[in-house]
């Protein structure tokens, strides 16, 4: 086969729809990245053009440009679309575009799940849009905090939208996550062991870790306070029990962390850029790996440096402080790695290059402050200022906004194919750069002299006027900067003329391919042994092309890749993945109906739309399954393979696992938030504990553990070839009994909207029914699959799916039933 017909044929196999029907339809990952990418920067100009109206608002004393409402939701939705809305999933488009042609692979692991969480995405932000135009959106600043956002303070509809529509978007980052962590560990080239890897996907898998385990509380926080306004559980309220600091630990226990997950990528893209652009190789990669691992560690124990005046102990403020200054040790690591870099090769100053040094420039001043405000009495003086704005507009402009920038010159030739026409970018930069440091020193500068943030407007006396009109004219100077950019990506897209294949000569696999990318990636998957392959094996494209790697003749129309053993990169079963569907569109629609149900109040539809999505789940699932072994495949180079979907490790027993993570630190986070309560809230003890009652506790221990060893055993008869429905049947059943357990304990309760215990008690009864039913419904499945003849000793990948599920009911049972029963017997 020549590489025209292999071309030919793969391009039949991969193609999107044409037209919007691909839009669609498409689980192509560089159609999802873009699109993904372009819906960040749609949301980018709604943030940036709230922002110009913050700051028209402000530039004069006494203004009445906008009024104190609409001014609050002005600077609630900026904050909320920058963090939410623009920067995180920027990353996810990033990464969804990147990944897999760095990696030398031809997608991501789960195909339909990157569709349907930007779909997720678009569905929860076109809420916020929404709220925004009616003039109902958030006002209650991007950290929400309660008593203001409670169902007291707070009674319209804005905040649901909030907690709403966050939580529908934070579905989309949870599965990209777990999509990352199963790519960047399971789906690369064959030879890529871990210390070959590009060093960008090594901070994408620290960033979706951090995603795994910092977005959860945050939903769990959300979930709380919408219960609390929807039903009047009081969790955040003081006289019942609750306390409103709990909030601000669960807000800020995801929030710390946002920014590293925001900064993080940012640094993957400028570790890639720097070596490219200075000639050289990045020095120290092993240093970076280890300090961007350092810095995720050390951002979940930094929290309360957003709580420093909430009145926490001396100890506490002493211990967060030193805490706060030791990031800077980390983060120093890496800017000496890329001055390093710099230093030792020759830099040439092309484009991305300008906005690494805007990233610099500004990145470091905004770490200065943070060290100044980590100080705890310099923070007493200086919280909720706007020096506080100005300082995280450094961090968050530096550490994000520059570096994506670069990124975007640096990859937009890949993206394209062509080269650019006019140099409109450099003054550009020149505009955005001087823009953003005088709109932001001058705040820095009010901000010392007393002027709080988040008010609407300030009296003439003060002596602010001058400086917040510098700060008002630099923000239009940047925003003319941004504009340019803008207009200068649509011209390089439409007009600009055809470049060369790899015009930075850069060494990483992305460059390997087609420019514009073709949609399988490669015609042949390479056989990695160095960092930079193009370096070592600068004709490597054409050999791809020729089909001289893996999977090179694609006999059967089916879209195929390779998965690896994690640490060495041995190739080691073969994946087939599922086509275009439209599956991912419909199933985001129904879970935005769940979403719509509660925001809207219209319970009777939240139980339908829930067994909506369940019953696509299943369709999805089922889907994956086939009827008959197939046994090793031929997969070039003289390799044969097994199929990934036959064996115990299958694509998705991984993402089950890192789910897991997932839903493990939410349910910790719940243990947490009850354990503070108790100790921390005023008005407990409760006057009524909930009866404790040794059989429940006993049978429903007994009922999950029970449950969770017939499901490992029918895993064995299965394996062993004797029939496993012998195991099956009594594990569901002992299931069922687990939830009839939790259905028992959730009638039984004291009145939940009584006291702050009861009310936690029936969100850890219900997650622990909501679990039992799924582990149930795992298992009913099982079954049929089973009596359908879909599983075989060789096709057995659901048993190990499923016993991890109950694995976790099992050990989340016992957590929730002794929470519930030992207090009780105690007292
Ligand atoms: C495009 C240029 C930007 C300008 C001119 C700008 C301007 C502002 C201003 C004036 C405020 C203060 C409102 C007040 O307290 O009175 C603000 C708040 C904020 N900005 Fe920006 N910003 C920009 C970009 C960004 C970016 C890229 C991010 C994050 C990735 C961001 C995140 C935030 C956050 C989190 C707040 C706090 C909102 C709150 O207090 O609830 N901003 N911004
Ligand atoms: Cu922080």
């Amino acid at each position: 086969m020549n590489a025209l017909r292999r071309h030919r044929k793969l391009e039949a196999i991969w193609a999107s729809e044409p037209g919007w029907k691909g839009w669609t339809s498409s689980v192509n990952h560089s159609d999802l990245g873009r699109m993904f990418l372009v819906t960040a920067f749609f949301f980018f100009l709604v943030g940036g053009v709230l922002a110009m109206l913050i700051r028209a608002q402000l530039a004069t004393p006494d203004s009445a440009f906008v009024d104190a409402g609409a001014f609050a939701q002005f600077f609630t939705m900026h904050g909320t679309i920058m963090m939410f809305l623009f920067a995180i999933p920027a990353f996810e488009g990033l990464a969804i575009y990147l990944l897999p042609k760095m990696l030398g692979t031809r997608d991501l692991a789960f195909p339909r799940l990157t569709a349907y969480g930007y779909w997720c995405y678009a569905f929860g932000g076109a809420m916020l849009l929404v709220a925004l135009f009616f003039g109902i959106a958030p006002d209650g600043g991007w950290f929400m905090y309660p008593p203001l956002t409670g169902p007291l303070h707070s009674p319209g509809i804005n905040t649901d939208f909030w907690l709403i529509g966050i939580t529908f978007v934070e579905i989309s980052a949870i599965c990209a996550a777990v999509e990352f962590t199963v790519s960047i560990l399971k789906y690369r080239a064959p030879g890529m062991s871990l210390d070959k890897m590009p060093i960008f996907a090594w901070y994408a898998l620290v960033t979706s870790l951090m995603i795994l385990t910092g977005f959860p509380p945050l939903i769990l926080g959300s979930v709380l306070l919408e219960v609390e306004r929807a039903f009047g559980l009081p969790f955040f309220q003081a006289d019942l029990g609750g306390d409103s600091l709990l909030w601000q630990h669960l807000f800020w226990l995801f929030g710390h962390p946002e920014v590293y997950i925001i900064f993080l990528p940012a640094a993957g893209v400028i570790s890639t850029v720097i070596p490219v652009m200075a000639r050289t190789t990045l020095l120290g990669y092993g240093w970076i790996v280890a300090s961007a691992l350092a810095l995720a560690f050390l951002s979940f124990g930094l929290w309360v440096h957003h709580m420093f005046t909430t009145g926490i102990p001396h100890m506490g403020l002493a211990f967060f402080s030193a805490a706060s200054t030791l990031v800077a040790v980390p983060t120093g690591v890496q800017v000496f790695a890329w001055i390093g870099t710099m230093w030792k090769g020759r830099p040439e100053l092309h484009m991305p290059m300008l906005h690494i040094l805007g990233f610099f420039v500004t990145f470091i001043i905004g770490g200065l402050t943070g060290v100044m405000v980590a100080v705890v009495p310099f923070d007493w003086q200086a919280h909720d200022t706007a020096f506080i704005t100005a300082h995280l507009h450094y961090v968050l402009f530096g550490g994000f906004v520059f570096p994506m920038l670069a990124g975007i010159y640096y990859w937009l030739p890949l993206v394209s194919g062509r080269k650019r026409l006019f140099r409109l970018g450099e003054l550009a930069f020149a505009l955005i750069f001087l823009g953003f440091h005088g709109t932001f020193l001058a705040m820095h500068w009010v901000g010392l002299l007393g002027q709080r943030r988040r008010i609407e407007t300030y009296d003439a006396e003060t002596g602010w006027g001058v400086i917040n009109f510098i700060s008002s004219v630099s923000s239009f100077v940047m925003a003319i900067g941004l504009a340019m950019v803008l207009v200068d990506i649509i011209i390089h897209s439409f007009v600009a003329v055809r470049g060369p294949r790899n015009p930075w000569r850069a060494g990483t696999l992305e460059w390997a391919g087609m420019s514009p990318p073709a949609s399988y990636n490669f015609a042949s998957l390479p056989m990695v042994g160095a960092r930079a392959p193009l370096y070592d094996t600068p004709d490597l494209a054409n050999r791809l092309a020729k089909g001289e790697g893996y999977l090179g003749a694609p006999e059967v129309a089916r879209r195929e890749t390779l998965m690896v053993d994690a640490a060495s990169g041995r190739p080691e079963a073969l994946v087939i993945y599922p086509g275009n569907t439209r599956l991912p569109i419909l199933m985001a629609a129904v879970t935005g109906g769940f979403f719509l149900s509660i925001l809207l109040k219209l319970f009777w539809l939240t139980p339908l739309a829930l067994a909506g999505v369940a019953a696509l789940a299943l369709v999805w699932v089922w889907q994956l399954s086939a009827r008959g072994d197939q046994g090793p495949q031929k997969v070039g180079r003289g390799t044969t393979l097994p199929l990934a979907s036959e064996g115990d490790r299958s694509p998705g027993w991984w993402g089950s696992t890192f789910l897991l993570v997932a839903n493990a630190t939410f349910f910790g986070s719940l243990l947490f938030g009850y354990a503070f309560l108790w100790t921390v809230a005023p008005g407990w003890p409760p006057a009524q504990w909930l009866a404790p009652s040794w059989v429940e506790l006993a049978f429903g221990i007994g009922a999950a553990l029970a449950a969770a060893l017939a499901q490992h055993l029918s895993a064995r008869r299965n394996r062993a070839g004797t029939a496993p429905m012998v195991a099956l049947a009594p594990a569901l059943l002992a299931t069922v009994a687990t939830a009839v357990v939790f259905g028992a304990l959730l009638l039984r309760l004291p009145p939940p909207d009584g006291h702050a215990y009861a009310a936690t008690l029936l969100i850890l009864g219900a997650y622990g029914l909501a679990h039992a039913l799924l582990v149930g419904l795992m298992q009913g499945f099982l079954i049929l699959q089973v009596r359908r003849g879909f599983t075989s000793p060789q096709r057995r990948a659901g048993f190990a799916i499923v016993a991890l599920w109950s694995d976790y009911l099992a050990a989340i049972t016992v957590l929730i039933l002794l929470a519930a029963h030992l207090p009780g017997m105690i007292a």
